[in-house]
């Protein structure tokens, strides 16, 4: 829903005259470093490692060391300058401010060689009075300095006691001090990215030019009244009144497709202004409301506002706007002490289904969608039927489970961030939290999730670490926290403000081992800070939706005991972070039985094809300088073969880099099993309490998405392209899931629903052996009612009974399969249950598999056929952008029909030439 400012002309008084004109300074400027031995043309916005890399003086950041390599870049102070003419009088204007939506960081901007002012926030929008300074030829100078070494100099300054950590773990390669500027945290480095403390002019900088009075900005909150059962708007337009007297007219507001048009008086008085505006919806027209993905339409309505001023001064705007309801339940529960943590949607509880979203490159600059949002085309095949809000899979069709939306790009164009949003709706998810160690997103972010209705929890940019609150440090955050909410707001995907990243559990669970004595300061600090100041502007700012401190967090819990719980990470109360890398991630045991997991997850590699761009021939072995460089988490790679050992052989080819890339391949096995395991628990804990705990609402595993090509908790690569943990999110995250698991040597299958009715089905139940393509027994239930929101047992046998009556299976010759179907449909993902360690595995023979391509329009057909079952099978066509229907299955039957979806034009024998298929029985 983004604002468009309209520079409307308006006619005063007798001339024609412009209200309001805006001069871009986007484009080309001069870059220059410290000593000014450097000095090169680059573009705004933009940052100077991207100028360079333009200008050929430096290769890809991304390519092996670089990041160590151009670690100068950031601690030089560089120097942003520009020439230009203004196309128009300018003398004739009352007032001209300059504008910057974006500066990274640390600058002192001069005007005419006059200090206009200075930015030390990335994520504040900076406005400038620069009237007495402009004139028709103007020159414009950003003096940087380098954000690591202002970091270094104001922790310095702070000298009455620390404020940790000092620095990021050796592993990481990074820069200090972070906490001490307002700057995307992870680009001093992280556990899995690399540090490129940016500079530069990161956004749109204009001059803005006008008379009498200009609308600064313009917002608005839908409220649904429960007791007049009708919508209002709420809509707040700030003025800048330059003219002398009061400035009259009138507003008209209209949104025609709810035949819904209000007019008001208003009159301006000089200076800052506020207009407040309560628009009515009758309760007579039908609101259409926002869903979130899977739960219904993400209807939106088109509304202009028109102000018309004295003088003839026009001034309108256009937004959409989605009407919905959003609150966070606690409550107690039956049975289990503590609170509830979930949220309802329009009055319907949702159980979030995610993951975690951080910053989609180093470089902001290449993450844009401009022209691919005029350019892209979006088709839906007829793979999903939608019955009601029940999604099917067809079990006979030529399409099999899993086709969706697909995009087809043109290429070249930047696609980035709506092939990786589309990705998430492609995986059946309802919900990114954005991170708090990342950036507030661009514009084009928070659209995209309103039109594909995935919700956003939305962290303020405090990650890891404790944090300063002298005044300039709190000063700067009220600006940005202010500034963020404002522009915010208006989207529904937010559905929650937090004012942290795991920065209560840090403090509480002494991460930085500070004494007991010491910690009132540091817990005053916290308060002032995410109570005192953030949370006091958000309840200021927006009051349509929850606002919790911290994440993790026992959110009613935090608060009654004064801001920081004992244990923020309980599992009755609020949401929980859990990493566990030593246990058995088979083993659901393990895995906390919380209220919300808001993050989980487990390491793998991306593939071949992607790390293969920015390495070299020496680099392809796991034990290369480039395999632990790239690993920025202590231990990381050794702790993904040690919980790939625990259920599978290890490669250990006579071909090094055969054993590279079956390394690779056993790591994202691993990862999509382990998290599989872990989301599965989370999901069909929803309606029970077990030992006092449980009523899980919410899954988000980490992470969804990289920033270079590196091993990380991501399932999307770097580039898009799937990890098999994606795939297997599209299954695990299936509207209708039935899940099987074993507790005491009894396996169940629960059924688990996030649809809002009921339906019958039957559940179909398989065992197969390791050596056979044709199942062993099958058994199909009586009809049964699956509840609409609930997970319910719907299936038990002890182990030796299923055993038994399969023939001569045993837990190491045996894997069981089962799926929901009605009427020969399809209603869920085939999920598996192995019965036993695949290492252990009897009667898995290498599998032949062979697939032949066809094109069906813009779609390519990949019919496969194997020579035995095969676990894990992974099609691959190394790096043309795209993704297969389903991937990284279990193969137990002779042949299934897979499809391609290409992002950009590919043509078959472009396929053939790079597909590979691996299965787990290549490395046995
Ligand atoms: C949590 C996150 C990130 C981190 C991840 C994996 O701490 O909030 O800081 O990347 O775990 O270690």
């Amino acid at each position: 829903m983004r604002l468009h400012l309209l520079l409307l002309l308006a006619l005063c008084g007798t001339g024609t005259t412009a209200a309001a004109l805006s001069y871009s300074l986007r484009g080309n400027w001069s870059i220059c470093n410290g000593n000014g031995s450097l000095e090169l043309p680059g573009a705004v916005p933009g940052c100077v490692h991207s100028a360079l890399f333009q200008q050929g003086l430096i290769q890809d950041s991304y390519y092996r060391f670089n990041d160590l390599n151009y670690r100068w870049i950031s601690l030089d102070n560089w120097t942003y300058s520009k020439e230009f003419k203004i196309p128009f009088e300018i003398s004739k204007w009352q007032k001209v401010n300059l504008i910057l939506e974006g500066v990274d960081t640390i600058s002192k901007i001069l005007f005419n060689e006059v200090t206009i002012g200075e930015t030390d926030n990335m994520f504040n929008r900076y406005s400038f009075d620069i009237t007495n300074v402009v004139r028709d030829v103007n020159s414009i100078e950003l003096r940087f300095q380098s954000a690591v070494l202002y970091a270094a100099q104001q922790s310095k300054a702070h000298t009455r006691y620390p404020v940790p950590p000092d620095c990021p773990p050796l592993v990481q390669k990074g820069e200090c001090h972070v906490n001490f500027v307002r700057k995307e945290q992870c680009s001093f480095s992280w556990d899995w990215g690399p540090s490129f403390p940016t500079q530069g002019i990161w956004k749109d900088v204009r001059i803005e030019a006008y008379n009498i009075c200009h609308l600064n900005d313009f917002t608005f909150s839908p409220i649904y009244d429960k007791s007049a059962q009708a919508w209002n708007l709420e809509i707040e337009a700030t003025f800048d009144v330059v003219s002398s007297k009061p400035v009259g007219g009138q507003v008209i507001v209209a949104i025609p497709k709810l035949q819904t048009q209000q007019m008001y008086n208003l009159e301006l008085q000089p200076g800052k202004r506020i207009v407040e505006l309560f628009l009515n919806i009758s309760k007579n027209i039908t609101v259409e409301t926002w869903w979130p993905h899977g739960h219904g339409n993400q209807t939106g309505y088109n509304m202009t506002i028109l102000f018309e001023l004295d003088g003839g001064l026009n001034i309108e705007k256009s937004a959409k706007v989605y009407f919905r309801t959003v609150e966070l339940i606690e409550e107690p529960i039956k049975g289990s002490p503590g609170l509830s943590f979930y949220f309802k949607i329009n009055g319907f509880p949702i159980f979030l289904k995610g993951s975690n979203w951080i910053p989609a490159d180093s470089f902001q600059d290449r993450v844009t969608s401009e022209l691919f949002r005029k350019k892209m085309k979006f088709f839906s095949r007829h793979s999903h039927r939608i019955i009601g809000s029940i999604f099917l899979f067809k079990c006979s069709c030529p399409l099999p489970a899993g086709a969706g939306l697909a995009v087809v790009l043109q290429p070249g164009w930047s696609n980035w961030l709506r092939l990786l949003l589309q990705s998430v709706v492609d995986a059946n998810m309802n919900t990114l939290r954005v991170w708090g160690g990342g950036i507030y997103e661009q514009d084009e972010f928070y659209e995209l999730c309103d039109e594909l209705g995935i919700m956003v929890w939305q962290d303020f940019m405090f990650a890891c670490a404790l944090y300063p609150t002298d005044q300039g440090f709190l000063d700067s955050v009220r600006a940005e926290v202010a500034y963020q909410i404002k522009r915010l707001k208006s989207h529904p995907s937010i559905i929650i403000w937090s004012g942290n990243n795991e920065n209560e559990e840090a403090l509480m669970m002494n991460w930085y081992h500070i004494s007991i004595t010491d910690r009132p300061i540091y817990i005053k600090d916290y308060v002032t800070l995410y109570v005192e100041n953030i949370r006091e502007l958000v309840l200021a700012g927006d009051k349509s939706r929850p606002f919790i401190t911290s994440s993790p967090t026992n959110g009613a819990e935090t608060v009654a005991e004064g801001w920081v719980s004992q244990n923020p990470n309980s599992n009755y109360f609020g949401d929980v972070h859990f990493y566990d890398y030593i246990s058995d991630c088979w083993n659901w045991k393990v895995f906390p039985r919380a209220r919300f997991a808001s993050e989980y997850g487990y390491q793998s590699w991306p593939s071949f094809s992607t790390l293969e761009k920015v390495s070299s021939t020496e680099d392809w072995s796991f034990s290369s300088k480039f395999s632990l460089h790239r690993q920025h988490h202590e231990g990381g790679n050794k702790q993904m073969l040690y919980q790939a050992g625990l259920h599978f052989k290890l490669p250990k080819s006579t071909d090094p880099l055969r054993t590279f890339k079956d390394t690779i391949y056993l790591t994202q096995v691993m990862q999509a099993q382990c998290v599989k395991t872990e989301t599965e628990f989370y999901r069909r804990s929803r309606s029970e309490i077990v030992d006092q705990q449980g009523h899980t609402m919410g899954a988000l595993y980490w992470q969804l998405n990289d920033i270079w090509q590196a091993p990380s908790w991501a399932s999307l690569e770097y580039g898009g392209k799937w990890k098999m943990l994606h795939y297997f999110a599209q299954n695990f995250f299936a509207p209708l899931l039935p899940v099987g698991f074993e507790n005491e040597n009894t396996f169940y299958i629960y059924g688990v629903s996030d649809l809002h009715s009921d339906y019958s089905m039957t559940l179909t139940v398989r065992v197969h052996t390791w050596s056979s393509l044709e199942p062993v027994c099958s058994c199909v239930t009586e009809h049964l009612v699956m509840k609409g929101g609930e997970a319910v047992r719907l299936y038990e046998e002890p182990v030796s009974q299923l055993l038994r009556r399969c023939g001569n299976c045993t837990r190491e010759s045996c894997v069981v399969s089962f799926y929901l179907s009605a009427d020969h449909e399809l209603l869920s993902p085939t999920n598996y249950h192995f019965l036993s360690s695949l290492k252990e595995a009897v009667g898995l023979c290498k599998a032949q598999i062979t697939a032949i391509i066809s094109q069906q329009g813009d779609i390519f057909v990949f019919d496969l056929e194997t020579s035995a079952v095969a676990p894990f099978v992974w099609l691959d066509v190394g790096s043309i952008p795209g993704r297969f229907s389903d991937n990284g299955f279990l193969m137990t039957e002779k042949t299934r029909t897979i499809l391609f979806y290409p992002w950009e034009p590919t043509s078959k024998s472009e396929l053939e030439q790079s597909f590979h298929v691996t299965s787990l029985t290549d490395i046995y």
